[in-house]
């Protein structure tokens, strides 16, 4: 890839939050110290995830927290995203460990930044049921009321689009349904969620609350009409399907139709003002007409019954996960959604950015991380107001169906002897953010 990597990272604007990003599920542990999540039925059940691994231990955060903020304090960063996992808080003691992280977060003068849903439901819950939702909000008043004495900034959802899409929809994640569309119904609920956490959140007196939302661009693959009609639903489906409720109260393409409940009224509720937007971005997608058959792209099976299907980007270099390196589309994604929404899009956050990669030496992810950083740069130059950029992740940990075999982290972690080795684009990170307070 050509890089910039070795000159300075030009300067944002002043207040701009630097931070890593993890989830529980995905770091903490300690499965048994707390009641099971879907996540956990999903991964019992073989053949579900690649290597055959759980989470059980995953990073053993939930026991190593205090040597994990060490190494967020070392590296310099403003906040620390991170997520609650709900099925700990309703466990005995399971809030007590936010307590503690939070409060060694503080004194190591890391911003603590919890996100509240990060795909580990209660095992006994269903995102098909309506609800899901009160129940989530009421999770929320607790942790906020436990811990919003601390915290200022509060994530509601990460990437519901994959949580219905990848859980529910395709049977790659848990809970493991394969339901096609019918699972629309499971971004609804999880929207209206979103919507009375944010009411939820308000009433304990938050003033800094923002959603996950999981978005990039999509490419056309020819100029042929149904290419370029496929391309169309699938921006729909992955990005206006989730930004539009919050941004705007409405869904896009008489989607709300096919939606359930009384969807205006709700509609009202999933567009209580948010302090801010936040973006996931990874990759952009190349999007053609159905081939008529099943497909895989990037790990994830597509069935020919898609009305779309998704192409390799050819010329670009890939991750270890398959994923194309395309730093200017993240310029493109956010210069697109000002031209869409206006004066009605919040200030943007990119809560999520990184690649996975093998090695400790890892040179193909500094290259990434500072190729996107000036990418974001370039889309505040543009006008967008652009408030913070978190890297995921902060180290190694669980990648969902994939297991342990895809690496995102910051620092390295060794699963047979838990040892945290940072790589060389930790230190790499480090220097940015002295060099962005100098
Ligand atoms: O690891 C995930 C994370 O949980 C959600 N966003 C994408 C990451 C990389 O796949």
């Amino acid at each position: 890839m050509a890089t910039d990597a070795g000159k300075p990272i030009p300067r944002f604007p002043d207040g701009f939050v630097w931070g890593v990003s993890t989830s529980a599920h995905q770091i903490e542990g300690a499965v048994d110290e707390r009641e099971p999540s879907v996540w956990d039925v999903f991964t019992g059940e073989p053949g579900r995830v690649k290597d055959g691994s759980t989470a059980d231990v995953a990073c053993d955060h939930y026991h190593r927290y205090r040597e994990d903020v060490a190494l967020l304090a070392a590296l310099g960063v403003d906040a620390y995203r991170f997520s609650v996992s709900w099925p700990r808080v309703n466990s005995p003691g399971g809030l007590d460990f936010y307590d503690r992280l939070v409060d060694e977060l503080c004194a190591a003068g890391v911003a603590p930044v919890p996100t509240l849903f990060h795909w580990d439901l209660p095992a006994s819950l269903d995102w098909l049921e309506r609800d899901t939702a009160e129940r989530f909000a009421a999770y929320v008043s607790v942790v906020a009321e436990r811990l919003g004495d601390r915290v200022g900034k509060w994530i509601t959802l990460n990437e519901p689009a994959e949580h219905t899409l990848l859980g529910h929809a395709l049977g790659a994640h848990a809970p493991g349904r394969r339901l096609l569309f019918d699972a629309l119904p499971v971004a609804h609920h999880q929207l209206l969620a979103h919507g009375l956490a944010v009411r939820a959140l308000r009433a304990a007196g938050a003033r800094d609350i923002g959603i996950a939302n999981s978005h990039g661009p999509a490419w056309a693959a020819s100029e042929k009409d149904e290419d370029v009609a496929a391309a169309g639903f699938y921006d729909t489906l992955l990005n206006r399907l989730f930004a539009e409720p919050v941004i705007l109260g409405e869904y896009p393409d008489g989607l709300g139709e096919l939606m359930p409940g009384d969807v205006a009224a709700d509609l009202k509720v999933i567009a209580e003002p948010v302090d801010w937007y936040g973006v996931n971005y990874y990759a952009p997608s190349l999007v053609g007409a159905p081939q008529g058959t099943d497909t895989e792209y990037g790990g994830l099976p597509l069935p020919a019954e898609l009305p779309f299907s998704v192409r390799e980007i050819e010329g670009r270099p890939v991750t270890d996960f398959g994923w194309p390196v395309v730093p200017e589309a993240l310029t493109e994604l956010l210069t697109g959604f000002r031209e869409r929404y206006g004066d009605r899009l919040p200030p943007v956050v990119i809560t999520e950015n990184g690649c996975s990669y093998e090695g400790v030496d890892d040179q193909e992810r500094i290259a990434y991380l500072d190729a996107h950083i000036r990418a974001l740069h370039a889309a505040s130059e543009a006008g967008v107001d652009v408030r913070g950029y978190f890297v995921w992740s902060l180290m190694d940990n669980f990648e969902w169906a994939e297991g342990y075999a895809r690496r995102f982290g910051l620092v390295h972690v060794d699963y047979e002897t838990l040892t945290r080795t940072p790589k060389a684009s930790y230190h790499w990170f480090r220097d940015v953010l002295r060099a962005a307070r100098g």
